[in-house]
């Protein structure tokens, strides 16, 4: 069959030092990230519908979970979408990040928020908030952009919704580096934002 795999990670463990520390990106991908794929294929193959599953890209996976057997959608749900938000994760993030989007997307979130500002406030705001693991999330959905959280691996693509940021929330996210203080973490994250891949992704999700 085939399976999911890791994708690669597209610069060192400290190139976001020292907002994201060296020792939690390598623990992060190869330990959390690497066990989210074990488990999602060791499920596909459990279930005979869904072992060719890995054919299909694992954005295409989780936006037909209603497809795969009901007894497999807590599978494709938790480790599907561990695979999907952490991959978006890391191509989201740079050395060369921060600052602020450009283009069609700047103009966007002025227009859904007001200002970069004001959207910055908004995800900062519903990121700190959030209660226990999950991720925030800036998503395009129904024409517009929209800020919110999910608990656990939840992704908002299950919904048919694009996410095109997203924050781990997650304590192995940052609790080296900022123990008990996630507002630190969600501060230091706007200084890696890959704002170029995250309008690469809007555009796309507009094209769609
Ligand atoms: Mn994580």
């Amino acid at each position: 069959m085939s399976a999911y795999s890791l994708p690669d990670l597209p610069y060192g463990y400290n190139a976001l030092e020292p907002y994201f520390d060296a020792r939690t990106m390598e623990l992060h991908y190869t330990q959390h990230h690497r066990r989210y794929i074990d488990q999602l294929n060791a499920a596909l193959s459990a279930t005979a519908s869904l072992r060719s599953a890995g054919e299909q890209s694992i954005d295409d996976l989780l936006g037909n979970i209603g497809k795969a057997p009901e007894e497999s959608r807590n599978a494709v749900r938790n480790y599907g979408g561990g695979h999907a938000n952490h991959s978006l994760y890391w191509a989201t993030l740079s050395k060369d990040g921060g600052g602020k989007p450009s283009g069609h997307l700047a103009e966007a979130i002025t227009e859904e928020f007001g200002s970069f500002l004001a959207f910055r406030e908004r995800f900062s705001g519903v990121a700190t908030a959030h209660f226990g693991s999950g991720w925030a999330w800036l998503v395009r959905a129904r024409n517009r952009l929209v800020v919110y959280s999910l608990p656990n691996e939840d992704s908002p693509l299950t919904a048919g919704e694009t996410p095109i940021l997203g924050l781990d929330l997650w304590e192995h996210a940052y609790y080296l580096r900022y123990p008990a203080s996630r507002a630190d973490y969600v501060e230091a994250f706007w200084n890696v934002v890959n704002w170029e891949e995250v309008s690469r992704r809007f555009e796309e999700a507009t094209r769609s």
